[in-house]
């Protein structure tokens, strides 16, 4: 149902060197090897250096998540088909206030990935609404469940603190294809445009395409890059955070090759990371980002714990809210396993992604029509 998304389709995203060269076999204490900032044009310019989107913010998030708000009126079925914003109106302002309409918000919640726990906490507070305060209209209802998730979400609205520290360094963690790597550069232009300097580490030594990856996004932007030939993702890391201390850099950005919570040792070597960002700064990681891909829904939880146990989660970037309609696991991350949500990605562009903002997402998901 979600195939929508592809894991890097051809012309995709974030830079890929074709073809992938298979890692040179290098010494372990191979020297780091740092691409400087050099301003080159690049004739394929790929994501997330792609031109901004003259759409504003609201109106991509609203267009983004049409597919969950889609979902989440799946069971008013007649209309489906019909503009998102009508089948929305069906279910709420054509309707009395019923066990029956009751029943379908909780399917409907359910199939767009809220989750058993935080659906059965939305559905029993608007029953008690509607009993307490004698609502009559579905649109009143719809009211009610917009406040709700509304509260339910707001606590995980916490804006990323990046100017205590200096260096601040977020370490990025995830599976394969989530988006970290993309996240990175989006995270690199935004914070450059806030007047910090930034430094990435390419602590994805797993495949050399990861590297190169990185290192050319890194030319392309003015960004330094510290990388190695192979190697140890920890040593990449250590040294990155020496460069930028030693040059009064703001902020680093270190990023990891995917892997599943299953793979053990790869569990075992992003704790290391860890481990050894402390040894570098005993005040750091400053921030430990899982990345997660809205598409994998209700695993997602799963994905937080286990990230969580090995690492120390303390913020979520939440990408691919477009092309998917499993928007409603934020709910259920709130509900079960509340982590700040420090931004949201929407596309593949550079300004796709953005804080999240609890009152600007649940009016995203409900109302189709934006006027901005
Ligand atoms: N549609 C959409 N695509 C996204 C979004 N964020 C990232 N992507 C795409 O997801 C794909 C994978 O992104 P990467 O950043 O390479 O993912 P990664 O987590 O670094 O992957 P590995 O290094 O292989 O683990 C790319 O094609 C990105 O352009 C988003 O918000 N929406
Ligand atoms: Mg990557």
């Amino acid at each position: 149902m979600f195939d929508f998304f592809k894991k890097k389709p051809a012309d995709s995203a974030a830079p890929q060197p074709t073809p992938a060269a298979p890692a040179p076999a290098v010494a372990p204490a191979a020297a780091p090897v740092e691409a400087r900032p050099v301003t080159a044009a690049v004739e394929s310019a790929p994501q997330p250096t792609a031109p901004a989107d003259s759409r504003s913010w609201a109106v991509r998030l609203r267009d983004g998540l049409s597919k969950t708000r889609a979902k989440l009126n799946a069971a008013v079925g007649p209309t489906l088909g019909a503009d998102v914003g009508d089948v929305m109106s069906d279910l709420f302002s054509r309707r009395k206030i019923d066990d029956e309409l009751l029943d379908e918000i909780e399917t409907t919640l359910l199939t767009a990935d809220c989750g058993v726990d935080a659906t059965q906490y939305l559905i029993d507070e608007m029953r008690k609404r509607w009993k307490r305060d004698k609502l009559e209209t579905g649109e009143q209802l719809k009211g009610v469940l917009m406040e709700l998730l509304e509260g339910l979400l707001a606590p995980l609205q916490q804006p990323l603190d990046i100017h205590t520290h200096k260096p601040t360094i977020i370490m990025l963690a995830g599976v394969n294809g989530s988006g970290k790597t993309t996240s990175i550069g989006k995270l690199a232009k935004r914070f450059q445009a806030e007047g910090k300097s930034v430094l990435l580490a390419a602590g994805d030594t797993f495949r050399a395409a990861a590297r190169e990856q990185l290192q050319e996004w890194g030319r392309r932007n003015d960004v330094t890059v510290i990388s190695q030939d192979g190697g140890d993702p920890a040593a990449v890391v250590f040294d990155a955070i020496n460069a930028a201390r030693a040059r009064g850099i703001d902020i680093v950005l270190a990023d990891t090759a995917g892997r599943l919570p299953t793979q053990l040792h790869l569990m075992e070597e992003i704790a290391k990371v860890r481990r050894v960002i402390q040894k570098a700064d005993p005040s750091g990681p400053h921030e430990v980002l899982l990345v997660l891909d809205s598409n994998i829904g209700q695993n997602a939880l799963a994905q937080l714990a286990a990230f969580d146990k090995a690492v120390g989660v303390t913020g979520l970037v939440v990408t691919k809210l477009d092309g998917t309609a499993k928007g409603g696991v934020l709910a259920a991350i709130a509900r079960t396993n509340p982590k700040p949500i420090r931004f949201i990605g929407v596309g593949e562009r550079i300004d796709d992604m953005q804080p999240f903002v609890a009152r600007e997402f649940v009016e995203a998901l409900f109302d189709a029509a934006p006027n901005a």
